[in-house]
């Protein structure tokens, strides 16, 4: 990878990094819009993992032996890279997990099974992927507690308004989304932070959609939680994380129970590893763990900021060239609010799977579907969208190209 000076920022030459865009598609160049489900991966990070296995391949904590010490200081270096990458305090602030939603089901469990009682109340917003609805409406039937819900306006914003309304001593989390991966909308989480803490909630931040394209600094928002996704930063898939505060961590039930999460074991009774450990029971995914440490790499070399600034420029242009046809329907970004590089859409009289797949004959790569955000869509009043979603590969010609593909599209179908 070319070390790049920040004023020199070109995509152009980032894309070089990426061997899936040298391949076609149905005879094109792909064009590779479905950002916000999985991002590609640059060479520095299938490298890394290839030379891992070529190179270090064991399992970590376990005996002395040179390649098992290798291999847990490359994993740990990994815990530390991310904690840096959000302005976590300590890396064993740090957990390893499967992605976002297991990381959110580590927390309902291992936080929320114990420390929540019937009465109590979690708030969510409407906007929330389903990962972030589904594991609560489980504790709700488990032990009883109440989901409150904040809306969404029809300028795609949230109902801040409404905020205090649905916050009490009752309210014991506060569970958000920082950026919408329907409507692009970035959510302000530092107010939200500071009105759920004078209520005394927690706040656990939905953030698979930021941190791969917003600075983000843990303690700067003042959250208690935080998860992401490595897959959605230029990760490998199977590695995810949480942050958490560390006096919250300790004092938390594990979520996973066996080896390597524990101090000592009698055949009567267990006592539990120190942070991160606790919560990572078993071989976990040391590969993936290192491979996201490059991706992190990766990233901080391009710079966040620059990375922001790039995909602000082209939704910009892509919502200003999409909004010249009336028959293409933009959901959100009615307001100037701060948002990431997200656009659903409807093409009239076309079914998104239609644009989807005539996107892909043009080896266009978009999403269509329910973006497994069912309650937005459905206070949306629609069931699917097509969807466009940027990275720091993308390119304003390759919006164009889509914006000429939909022309088509709406020509054949409409
Ligand atoms: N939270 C948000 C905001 C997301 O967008 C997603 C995935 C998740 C959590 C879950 O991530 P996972 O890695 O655990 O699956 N969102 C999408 C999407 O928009 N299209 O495909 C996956």
């Amino acid at each position: 990878m070319e070390k790049l000076i920040k004023s020199v920022f070109d995509p152009q030459l980032i894309k070089k990094d990426f061997p899936v865009f040298k391949r076609q598609v149905n005879g094109k160049s792909l064009i590779y819009l479905d950002n916000a489900a999985t991002t590609q991966k640059p060479e520095s990070v299938i490298n890394c993992i290839d030379n891992y296995y070529r190179k270090h391949n064991s399992n970590i904590h376990r005996g002395v032996h040179t390649l098992s010490y290798e291999s847990t200081v490359m994993y740990e270096e990994a815990h530390k890279k991310v904690a840096d990458f959000i302005g976590a305090k300590d890396w064993k602030e740090i957990i390893f997990t499967r992605n976002a939603t297991e990381s959110i089901n580590l927390l309902a469990y291992g936080w929320g099974l114990h420390r929540l009682q019937e009465g109590d109340e979690v708030l969510i917003t409407i906007m929330e992927h389903h990962s972030n609805i589904v594991p609560w409406q489980m504790l709700r039937d488990l032990k009883g507690i109440k989901i409150n819900v904040l809306g969404v306006d029809n300028k795609g914003n949230l109902k801040l308004d409404e905020l205090p309304g649905l916050l009490s001593e009752k309210t014991k989390l506060v569970s958000i989304i920082h950026a919408s991966n329907v409507l692009g909308t970035v959510n302000p989480i530092k107010q939200i932070t500071q009105e759920a803490k004078k209520v005394g909630a927690l706040v656990l931040i939905d953030a698979a959609q930021s941190v791969p394209h917003i600075p983000i600094d843990v303690n700067e928002i003042g959250c208690d939680f935080l998860v992401a996704s490595g897959h959605k930063m230029m990760g490998p898939t199977g590695i995810g994380f949480i942050y958490g505060r560390q006096n919250l961590l300790e004092d938390m039930d594990p979520f996973m129970y066996g080896g390597d999460m524990i101090e000592k074991v009698t055949l009567t009774e267990s006592t539990w590893n120190e942070l991160p450990w606790k919560f990572e029971a078993g071989t976990p995914n040391i590969a993936g763990g290192i491979g996201l440490g490059a991706a992190v790499d990766y990233l901080e070399n391009i710079g966040l900021q620059n990375i922001y600034n790039h995909e602000e420029e082209l939704l910009r242009y892509a919502l200003e060239k999409m909004s010249e046809f009336d028959w293409i329907n933009i959901y959100g970004h009615k307001s100037d609010s701060e948002s990431v590089g997200v656009i659903s859409f409807n093409v009239d009289g076309v079914h998104p799977h239609d644009v989807a797949g005539m996107l892909d004959e043009q080896g266009i790569a978009v999403r269509s579907g329910h973006h497994c955000a069912q309650p937005l869509m459905h206070d949306l009043s629609m069931d699917y969208t097509a969807r466009i979603s940027f990275y720091v590969y993308n390119t304003k010609e390759e919006i164009d190209l889509c914006i000429e593909t939909l022309k088509k599209v709406k020509k054949l179908f409409g």
